[in-house]
């Protein structure tokens, strides 16, 4: 294949900001930029600043920036890029966005699209793979087989096993496999729908659909869920780098293993509650408490009793909390507004939004979280519910769709400014308690 305009780009990026991460790498290295305590070591590395990325930044008040941009922003400037009759820019844009930090023109837009039709043909030995598995399999375990099946495909593996690969050409064939993988996602995600929820029928691919539409034509999905489609793979693309899905995913790649392993690896760690489950955790609460009261239009006070005897049960409250926002999600902001204007009327939707007003003060009075505010996870599902995908426990799967675009994007970049196999070092309880006791580690020991 011809190197397409997106690979060009990407190379004189890398080559223009090697140096920079050489001169700190090099040069600066000893500057102290954190303090790592006791809290931090045992509570999960909480804010400890150890991972550095360009894609996108979380500030824990204002939340996401892709490359700079707000959420508003990055649609704003992606609108050139809409297929006719929508109201949401194709994805092609967005990763070209998102990987450069650049807004393309309509005809570099276009040749992602083009390289993504091109790759796109799920091979027939990862269905069969899925095809052996049992239905009642978690459709997050086919996801991350069916990822981890194509690792046979890898052009880094390959290239790699010839011995002659230098440190800084690796972020070449790592951007094959990227592109590879990102185009076969929405093919490979709808099969294990349709193979699970409609009867394992199956609806092939149209060429003149882009990634977004095309998922959705595949899920047996219409306008304007193509819309949804798109909405949804953006806002859930990336959050910075420590979150789990696309820390486990950059840790894995730091050994050199290739996408294929490391975002199988990162799908694994979206499967979790505490991460991407909680979309289908929210659902399946919300669904439990309408049932309760018979598909009713809740009070405020019947809410708020959910919401303790949740909390009660020792339960935490899906799809609130987060471990750096301390603000409403601006994600969860985005679905809202696009709720607002095309399902204001939705049973779900209005407990969604009844969750919103009840929830911070109940979770502030409970008092534990850091964060009483909703995140991501506690808008998704509903949209999905109005739109027919009522099977909740494959809402991690779209967001695993969408999560590939910042999480390959970021290994592709780890691979050109050449980042460090990753291994932080550990200590033991008792150096804790010593240290405790000394009033902080002296630094020579
Ligand atoms: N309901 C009840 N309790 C909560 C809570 C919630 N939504 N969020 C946090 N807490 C509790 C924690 O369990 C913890 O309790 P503990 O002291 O008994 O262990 C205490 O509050 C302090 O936690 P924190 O510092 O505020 O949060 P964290 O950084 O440790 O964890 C998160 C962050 C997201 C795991 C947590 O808020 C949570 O479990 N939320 C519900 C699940 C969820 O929505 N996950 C999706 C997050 C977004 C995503 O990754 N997709």
């Amino acid at each position: 294949m011809a190197e397409s305009s997106l690979k060009k780009k990407l190379k004189e990026k890398i080559e223009a900001f090697r140096p920079r991460t050489t001169k700190l790498n090099k040069e600066l290295a000893e500057i102290v930029i954190d303090k790592v305590t006791i809290g931090q070591a045992i509570g999960g590395a909480r804010d400890v600043r150890s991972l550095v990325t360009d894609i996108s930044y979380l500030d824990p008040q204002e939340g996401i920036r892709f490359r700079g941009k707000t959420i508003p922003e990055t649609f704003t400037a992606l609108k050139p890029h809409m297929v006719a009759g929508a109201e949401m820019p194709t994805v092609e844009s967005f990763f070209w966005f998102l990987l450069t930090g650049e807004i393309p023109t309509k005809d570099e837009a276009q040749e992602v699209f083009r390289e993504w039709k091109a790759r796109e043909q799920l091979p027939n030995y990862v269905v069969d793979v899925l095809r052996a598995m049992p239905r009642d399999t978690h459709p997050m375990t086919m996801f991350s087989v069916g990822i981890l099946a194509m690792q046979r495909e890898s052009v880094f593996a390959k290239r790699y096993g010839e011995g002659n690969l230098k440190k800084t050409e690796m972020w070449d064939p790592m951007y094959e496999d990227a592109m590879t993988l990102l185009a076969r996602l929405p093919p490979l995600a709808a099969y294990i729908y349709r193979m699970k929820y409609k009867g394992d029928t199956h609806i092939p691919t149209d060429p003149k659909l882009d990634w977004g539409g095309n998922f959705a034509q595949m899920i047996g999905q219409v306008k304007p869920y193509d819309d949804v489609a798109r909405m949804y793979f953006i806002l859930h693309s990336d959050h910075e780098s420590g979150n789990v899905s696309a820390h486990t995913a950059h840790l894995v790649a730091s050994a050199l293993s290739d996408a294929y392993y490391a975002y199988s690896a990162g799908i694994n760690g979206l499967a979790g509650p505490l991460h991407g489950l909680a979309n289908q955790e929210v659902l399946g609460w919300i669904q439990n408490t309408m049932k309760k009261l018979n598909n009713a239009e809740p009070t405020k006070e019947q809410i708020k009793q959910f919401l303790w005897d949740t909390l009660n049960a020792g339960q935490v409250i899906p799809g609130y909390g987060h471990a750096v926002l301390r603000k409403t999600d601006p994600r969860f902001v985005a679905q809202n507004e696009f709720a607002k204007k095309h399902l204001p009327d939705d049973l779900t939707f209005k407990y969604v939004n009844m969750i919103y007003e009840v929830a911070p003060g109940v979770l502030t009075e409970h008092g534990k979280t850091k964060n009483p505010w909703p995140n991501v996870d506690a808008h998704s599902g509903c949209i999905q519910w109005h739109y027919g995908v009522r099977e909740w426990d494959y809402y991690t799967d779209l967001f695993g769709v969408g999560r590939a675009l910042g999480v390959l994007a970021n290994l592709v970049w780890d691979r050109g400014l050449g980042y460090a196999i990753e291994r932080p070092k550990s200590v033991t309880t008792d150096m804790l308690e010593k240290w405790a006791k000394d009033g902080g580690r002296k630094m020579d020991k």
